[in-house]
């Protein structure tokens, strides 16, 4: 799956893609579920062409990359130090 086909198919509120050991994410995860938000988690430890999509797409090189996709378009967030600002809105 892409990472478009990824974003378009999820159920939940937000899409994380995360790595094995990453303190930032666990950061994203502990802020969304806070908030009662629901979030698929995508490892691109185990998937590196997902990760090299994700910088395609967005620039954004480090882990967490989120998407808020609970409206008909996918809106790109950031990483867990964006997604506490986007969240305060
Ligand atoms: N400001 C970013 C920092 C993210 C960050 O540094 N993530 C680490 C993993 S926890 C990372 O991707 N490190 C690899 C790198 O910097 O290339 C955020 O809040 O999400």
């Amino acid at each position: 799956m892409s990472v478009t086909e990824i974003l378009e198919a999820s159920e939940n509120d937000f899409v994380m893609f995360s790595t094995n050991v990453c303190p930032y994410c666990h950061r994203a995860k502990n802020m969304l579920n806070a908030k009662g938000l629901s979030y698929d988690e995508h490892n691109v430890s185990e998937a590196p062409d997902l990760q090299t999509e994700v910088v395609t797409m967005t620039g954004h090189r480090t882990v967490p990359a989120i998407w808020d996709v609970r409206g008909d378009e996918p809106v790109f967030v950031g990483g867990s130090d964006k997604l506490e600002i986007y969240l305060r809105q």
